[in-house]
């Protein structure tokens, strides 16, 4: 669907509000359908279509649809994590405790970061606060057991019988000489108010180092409220996504990543000890989008934008004071930052009301299809337009989404604003230029 919605833009290579909004509208319906919720849909879209109507001008050579896709990109990013991170284990022991929903893969969880851990070398410890579902302890025990590493390495604890305080200090008496202990927890329910405020002793006396939260990813819309409500109790530093392995898009995540302000760290991809990714960026984002390469796009947007600033230079060189369609499009940005057309007409004498609104707005529109096809032109035609005549109109054309006709009436306009500059009649220049831009 996502794919879909680009077909639809790359067809459109300017913008104007009604067109972006459309845009915006069909991103709400895809980032829902991929379970994000609402209120960080909205939000979402808000900055994204603000930054689109922001940079889209300053971004010349890039096609709308390749900015659309980088600006969402850099705001989901932004939610679910910039880059790939690790725990820092800045003290010892450093003390891990993982909650999280009901068989949300807690459990697992510890099992697989216990099998990480001793692979960098460090000492873990591994104990299981689970005191309500039977056999969940064992579980884990099993589960541990299952890890090929040097007995040393890694330590299973427990012992019965005794109060939540008293069992937490006896452990981690115990387990003092560990690098890294990781403590696994009771599923909890938003609504269950005992397993909350379990939560929150289990969090005043063991005073993690850390806290993960375990989200499954097929957790979709809920996410959001349940994480708010285990937020509300105690402090949340990551969070790992399980069950990546199947067909959810783990949209989910995001909701948790707002809610908590906490960033993904790892996904789990199976229920081995082995299924364990370090998050990325890209990858995490392209399979909520359901888009193919978007490394290579963002890398493509990238060095376009780069080379739009050389290319800029080099122009300004090569041009020695002419005036080039590069001017024109200052020009036109110079109208905008003035507040349009209507605004600049109203204030010159002989114009005011001489335009009716709408065929201002027509006018306003035109000039953006403009800017469009002057990014679609090569520097040679942008500093020489009279080079701009058939089979390189068909080629703007195609390349901008801008009608032949209007890329010829540019080229007139430029040819006129040309002469005008060189008398000085700017009055004279607006309405020729407004005159011939009624006739299109
Ligand atoms: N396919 C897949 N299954 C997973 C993954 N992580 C966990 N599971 C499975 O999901 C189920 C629940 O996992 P647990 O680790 O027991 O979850 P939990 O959060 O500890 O569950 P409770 O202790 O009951 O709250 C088990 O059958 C796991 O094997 C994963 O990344 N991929
Ligand atoms: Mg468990």
């Amino acid at each position: 669907r996502f794919k879909e919605l680009i077909d639809k833009i790359r067809s459109k290579s300017y913008i104007d509000k009604k067109s972006l909004d459309e845009i915006i509208k069909e991103l709400q319906r895809i980032l829902l359908s991929a379970d994000v919720n609402v209120k960080v849909v909205f939000e979402i879209s808000k900055r994204i279509k603000e930054r689109v109507l922001n940079e889209y001008s300053q971004s010349r050579g890039v096609q709308l649809k390749d900015l659309v896709i980088k600006i969402l990109y850099e705001e989901l990013v932004k939610i679910l994590g910039e880059e790939k991170r690790d725990i820092i284990i800045a003290k010892k022991p450093f003390v891990i405790l993982f909650i999280g929903l009901e068989g949300s893969g807690k459990t697992t969880s510890v099992a697989k970061l216990a099998k990480y851990f001793a692979e960098n070398g460090l000492r873990v410890g591994v104990f299981s606060l689970d005191i309500h579902r039977p056999a969940a302890i064992e579980q884990l025990e099993q589960l541990v057991n299952r890890i090929q590493a040097d007995v040393e390495k890694i330590k299973f604890i427990n012992i019965e019988g005794t109060s939540l305080n008293e069992k937490i200090r006896t452990i981690l008496d115990i387990l003092k000489d560990r690098d890294v202990i990781l403590v696994d927890t009771a599923g909890r329910h938003k609504n269950e108010e005992s397993l909350l405020k379990e939560l929150e002793n289990i969090y005043k006396y063991l005073t993690p180092d850390f806290t993960i939260l375990v989200i499954d990813a097929y957790m979709g819309q809920k996410a959001y409220d349940h994480t708010l409500a285990l937020k509300s109790r105690v402090n949340i530093d990551g969070i790992i996504v399980s069950k990546m392995d199947g067909s959810s898009k783990g949209g989910g995540a995001i909701s948790a990543s707002v809610a908590s302000g906490a960033k993904i760290l790892f996904l789990g991809v199976g229920e081995k000890v082995d299924d364990l990714e370090p998050y990325d960026p890209k990858s995490f984002v392209s399979r909520l989008l359901g888009l193919g390469d978007l490394d290579g796009l963002l890398t493509r947007v990238e060095r376009l934008l780069k080379r739009e600033v050389h290319d800029e230079k080099k122009l300004r060189e090569l041009a020695k004071g002419r005036l080039t369609l590069v001017d024109v499009v200052t020009q036109f940005e110079n109208i905008e930052k003035m507040g349009g057309l209507y605004k600049i007409l109203s204030y010159l004498p002989g114009f005011s009301g001489k335009f009716r609104k709408e065929e201002i707005d027509e006018m306003e529109t035109v000039i953006r299809k403009w800017k469009a096809a002057i990014n679609s032109m090569t520097i040679e035609e942008k500093i020489n337009p009279s080079i701009i005549k058939g089979s390189r109109i068909t080629r703007i054309s195609r390349g901008s989404g801008v009608d032949e006709r209007l890329i010829k009436n540019l080229i007139k306009q430029y040819k006129i604003m040309q002469k005008l500059m060189k008398d000085r009649k700017h009055k004279r220049m607006f309405k020729e230029m407004l005159k011939s831009t009624r006739q299109l």
